[in-house]
């Protein structure tokens, strides 16, 4: 079990790494409001699971890994992902996530500009128990999207990250200051990967949890897709979040 160790830099990272999703924002004003009226309120955090993806692939749904930056990673994906499925959790209100993602190669981010005036952006997901059927605003999930692209004054291709999709961003925003070099399309250019350091607390109290993880890129060139653009992610935690 561990408790936060610094209560008023819980309180503002919960502010920042929740979702401003207008359903989970209700609970999210809950439990800021709670915090902010209680003097010994104590939060619990407790590990579920952390995955390296090295040998251990406990409760995966579609295994498939690869090697990049010297470790195992799970991906690359193109129009797929994968899911961490659990039950019998104990009590909880939040889970929290934080990974790694990788960005491979040549993301366009909100647009692919394909000129076509179609919603073409590049969606990256995090979805809640996708299995269930539940009405829309009860979904409990984050699309946002990422750019690889150039981006300078006048020729931007923004990406909604670290915020909810559509929301505008200069291209890798809040990346890992160090660049890799892309997988595929991209692996002579020392920039074609970008790495992100997610970090997100979803609200949650069911005993089980489907937790999916999947993107719907999008692509015009006549490339191999997988070669074109994908990712992949690697050293997930799984918290549960108690009040
Ligand atoms: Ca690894
Ligand atoms: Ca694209």
């Amino acid at each position: 079990m561990i408790t936060f160790p610094n209560q008023k830099k819980s309180k503002k990272a919960l502010l920042k790494q929740a979702i401003p999703k207008s359903k989970e924002f209700f609970f999210l004003c809950c439990l800021l409001l709670t915090l902010g009226c209680s003097s010994n309120f104590d939060i619990v955090e407790e590990r579920l699971y952390f995955y390296d993806f090295e040998s251990d692939y406990t409760n995966i749904d579609s295994v498939f890994v690869s090697e990049f930056n010297n470790t195992r990673v799970l991906g690359p994906f193109n129009n797929s992902g994968f899911s961490s499925h659990w039950d019998n959790l104990p009590e909880h209100q939040y889970i929290r996530l934080t990974f790694n993602l990788y960005i491979h190669d040549t993301w366009e981010g909100n647009s692919n500009d394909s000129g076509n005036g179609l919603l073409d952006h590049d969606a990256w997901m995090i979805e809640f128990d996708p299995h269930l059927k539940v009405k829309p605003h009860e979904k409990v999930y984050f699309e946002t999207t990422f750019s690889n692209g150039p981006c300078i004054p006048g020729w931007c291709f923004t990406q909604s990250y670290p915020d909810e999709f559509p929301s505008n961003n200069r291209a890798r925003t809040e990346a890992n200051p160090k660049d890799f070099y892309g997988r595929c399309l991209y692996e002579d250019t020392p920039t074609g990967t970008s790495l992100y350091r997610v970090d997100k607390i979803f609200p949650h109290n069911k005993s089980s949890v489907v937790i999916a993880f999947y993107d719907r890129l999008k692509q015009d060139a006549p490339f191999d897709k997988l070669c074109e653009e994908s990712w992949s992610l690697d050293n997930l935690t799984i918290s549960l979040i108690k009040r």
